[in-house]
């Protein structure tokens, strides 16, 4: 059977790319050079994007990818594709949820746990031989003990990440646009209330128009002196500058980043302070994890070039009837 032209934007992991090269014609973008030969010369004939994130799908991306038919996201998070484009020429999306939540949340954990209880920098003290030559590590101000957690986002993984602080025995808040029926976690329809009364706040968004800069300084100074942000959803959701501005002027206690706004690079302000923990958006990023969203884009092509509905299609793009 005729393989079916693909381009995998913006790369793969190695398991991810051998399955799509198997399946399907492929066509390389994990660079810039590469994206662009692969559009010149093959831009008329591909029908599929497995998109590994980097480049963004949008209208000039979609005039020249004339018989388009699916975009399968790798990520749960889809920011970076014009779904008003892909809409429009009833080009379908895909994303991989699910099969990320309890990663993420793990991760979530870790940075809060890293951030109150400043882990990393305590390992950094014992590997440079100062528990030997000082003595003990000083007591963390911060802890997770009595602690209020407001999350910003109670969607699967923010779900996943109200479980683990139950366990950890944190009170639990939530903001999002429509009260959840199914939880019993106290509700706030609006984000500054809820910051007012949390000592902590997990950010577990998308990356929207709507969630643009929505933890501004209003909302770090409602936190107040002991406040932790977590945010493991994306970093366009903070304000960066006010949040520097937050950390560097002790409004808040600490930070834990995994997302930022312009990744991957991260500001030197940020990284000069010592109340930051920064990750490089590893929230997923286990070979299990991966290997399990890789599949997901791959199930989903397979699904909709057999002429069945793809798996798990976001819904700005509607799903045309395909009977
Ligand atoms: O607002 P709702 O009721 O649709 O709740 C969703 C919430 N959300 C918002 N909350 C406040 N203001 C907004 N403008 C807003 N937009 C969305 O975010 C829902 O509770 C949550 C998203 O949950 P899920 O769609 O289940 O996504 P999941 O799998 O939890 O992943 C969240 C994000 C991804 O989009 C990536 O950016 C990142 O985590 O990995």
């Amino acid at each position: 059977m005729t393989k079916i032209d693909t381009l995998v934007l913006g790369g793969m992991h190695a398991r991810t790319g051998e399955e799509l090269t198997r399946q399907f014609a492929c066509h390389p973008g994990a660079a810039a050079s590469e994206l662009e030969a692969s559009l010149t010369t093959s831009g008329d004939r591909i029908r599929g994007i497995a998109r590994g994130g980097h480049f963004d799908v949008d209208r000039a991306m979609l005039d020249r990818l004339p018989k388009l038919e699916i975009v399968a996201n790798f990520g749960v998070g889809y920011d970076g594709i014009d779904l008003k484009a892909c809409a429009d020429r009833g080009i379908v999306v895909t994303n991989t949820p699910d099969v990320l939540t309890e990663e993420v949340a793990d991760t979530a954990l870790g940075l809060l746990l890293n951030t109150a209880r400043e882990l990393p920098a305590a390992e950094a003290y014992l590997r440079a031989g100062r528990w030997v030559a000082e003595g003990d590590y000083p007591l963390t101000k911060g802890t997770l003990r009595g602690r209020t957690a407001g999350i910003l986002g109670l969607g699967r993984i923010g779900l996943a990440i109200a479980r683990r602080l139950d366990a950890m025995q944190l009170q639990v808040a939530y903001h999002t646009r429509r009260e959840r029926p199914d939880v019993a976690y106290k509700y706030y329809a609006d984000l500054i209330s809820m910051a007012k009364d949390v000592d902590t706040l997990v950010i577990v968004v998308p990356g929207t128009p709507a969630t643009a800069r929505m933890v501004n300084a209003d909302v770090l100074t409602a936190l107040g002196p002991d406040g932790i942000v977590v945010n493991i959803g994306r970093g366009s959701v903070v304000d960066e500058p006010a949040l520097i501005e937050a950390l560097a002027s002790r409004t808040i206690r600490a930070a834990g980043l995994d997302v930022f706004a312009d990744e991957p690079n991260v500001p030197d302000a940020l990284m000069a302070l010592d109340n930051a923990v920064l990750l490089p958006h590893v929230g997923s990023a286990s070979v299990h994890t991966r290997d399990a969203m890789g599949q997901l884009v791959i199930d989903n092509l397979l699904a909709w070039f057999a002429g069945n509905d793809p798996i798990t299609p976001v819904p700005e793009t509607p799903v045309p009837n395909r009977a």
